[in-house]
């Protein structure tokens, strides 16, 4: 099998592409990254592969399929050679199955859009200390967090787990849909950089869930690499700002990833 091409920009920072990377390392897939500078995204040639001239987009050779937005590019991946159901559920699970799909949409509406306008307004827009809007997005994000450990404590109970098993989103294992969120978490230090966030304290259920899909080989052996690809490569992401007027500079994400430091 050909490796399955996921495009991202140096120095790999954005969280995005890295949810594909997750999935394709979990499901034991064959991957590779595209370095693409982050001021060559809006125009052809990789407006072709993404009309939207974000990252990421996937190619697979295999099956010669190019897909942009991560929900979908998941779905794809997952529907197409995750056979053996290790990261979803059958029909003989049919609601489970598709109870994936709402908390996968929650992810890409929820979750990533409310994470990122935090870290925006925090680090990067061009007005300093806009705190309305500082405080709508914090607060959102909060929300957010609040639904998923309302879910994982629900689950807890509903399941009988001790204090100290792993508890998911949807079942009893962990699928897709808790895996897409683990990239955008390890920004959490960064989205409250004044310490109004205590993630182990305010979100229990959501801390350990988090820690317990970093500490997955699979996902453990991504974060790290991506870890790697920060520290070594010179980083594009000025082309972004520079082209966008209400923006001043770019975050400083000292620590990238883990939730330890939130
Ligand atoms: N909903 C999209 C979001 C993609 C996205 O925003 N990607 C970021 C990188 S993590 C990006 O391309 N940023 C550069 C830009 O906005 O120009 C998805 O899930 O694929």
């Amino acid at each position: 099998m050909q490796s399955i091409k996921v495009y991202h920009a140096p120095s790999g920072q954005g969280p995005n592409p890295w949810k594909v990377v997750i999935v394709l390392e979990e499901l034991g897939l064959p991957w590779e990254i595209v370095w693409i500078p982050y001021g060559e995204i809006k125009s052809e040639p990789y407006t072709s592969l993404n009309p939207n001239g974000r990252l990421p987009a996937m190619v697979d050779p295999n099956k010669n399929v190019t897909l942009w937005e991560t929900g979908a590019i998941i779905n794809y991946l997952v529907a197409t050679y995750d056979k053996d159901l290790q990261l979803t559920y059958g029909d003989d699970r049919f609601e489970e199955k598709w109870l994936l799909q709402s908390w996968l949409m929650f992810q890409m509406s929820g979750q990533g859009p409310m994470f990122g306008q935090k870290i925006w307004f925090t680090h990067i827009h061009v007005e300093q200390n806009l705190q309305t809007a500082i405080d709508r997005y914090g607060n959102e994000s909060k929300r957010i967090m609040g639904v998923v450990e309302g879910t994982l404590r629900k689950q807890r109970q509903k399941l009988g787990l001790a204090a100290d098993d792993p508890v998911w989103l949807v079942g009893d294992k962990c699928t897709y849909a808790d895996l897409a969120f683990v990239p955008w978490n390890t920004l959490l230090g960064s989205m409250f950089p004044d310490g109004s966030l205590d993630l182990a304290k305010e979100f229990p259920e959501y801390y350990r869930w988090h820690l317990n899909m970093t500490g997955r080989p699979g996902t453990k052996k991504v974060l790290e690499y991506r870890e790697e690809c920060i520290r070594s490569m010179s980083d594009t992401g000025a082309q972004v700002v520079s082209r966008q007027k209400d923006a001043r500079q770019l975050p400083k994400y000292e620590k990238s990833v883990g939730v330890d430091n939130a």
